[in-house]
């Protein structure tokens, strides 16, 4: 049955913060819960730490421009294969491949183009957990403001 409590890191990027509503919609009908989230607009600093991976490739600053260019939304996201089961229904990277192969994952619904394709999720147990504590320190002065989900019942 797998890991009932396994947590990836969900980003809604700027230009798709207004589909916030249906975006979590599609998260609770998949059974997902969102155990923490917040708004935040990252410096550049931030969203090239964030994206430290990628930071020798061609597209590195396009992607920083465009995850800076307004307030993100961070969720924390908990249930079954929540990894593989959000990177399901966000789809492939670029939004063109996901139109073609299902319409209605995020990036096919939300995305513009390979840079803009409208939401982040983790591809790893290594990267939720680095993503997570970026986003969610569990030690810090953060934490005083970070809600703690605590009526899960899973
Ligand atoms: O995990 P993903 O977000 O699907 O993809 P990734 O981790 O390989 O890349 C992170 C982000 O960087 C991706 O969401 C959009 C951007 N990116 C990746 N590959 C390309 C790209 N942007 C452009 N313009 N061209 C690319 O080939």
């Amino acid at each position: 049955l797998g890991d009932k409590k396994e947590k990836t890191l969900a980003m809604i990027k700027p230009d798709a913060v207004d589909k916030m509503g249906m975006i979590l919609d599609m998260i609770s009908h998949k059974g997902l819960l969102v155990t923490k989230a917040k708004m935040v607009l990252l410096s550049r600093a931030e969203a090239a730490q964030f994206y430290i991976e990628h930071q020798s490739k061609p597209f590195f600053n396009g992607l920083l421009d465009y995850v800076t260019s307004g307030p993100v939304v961070a969720m924390e996201i908990m249930g079954g294969n929540a990894i593989g089961v959000w990177r399901e229904l966000i789809g492939p990277t670029n939004p063109s491949d996901a139109r073609s192969q299902n319409s209605q994952s995020l990036r096919a619904k939300f995305g513009t183009d390979n840079t803009r394709n409208a939401v982040h999720g983790s591809d790893s147990k290594e990267s939720a957990t680095r993503e997570t504590e970026f986003f969610f320190p569990s030690a810090g002065p953060s934490r005083a403001n970070t809600a703690q989900f605590t009526n899960c019942t899973c």
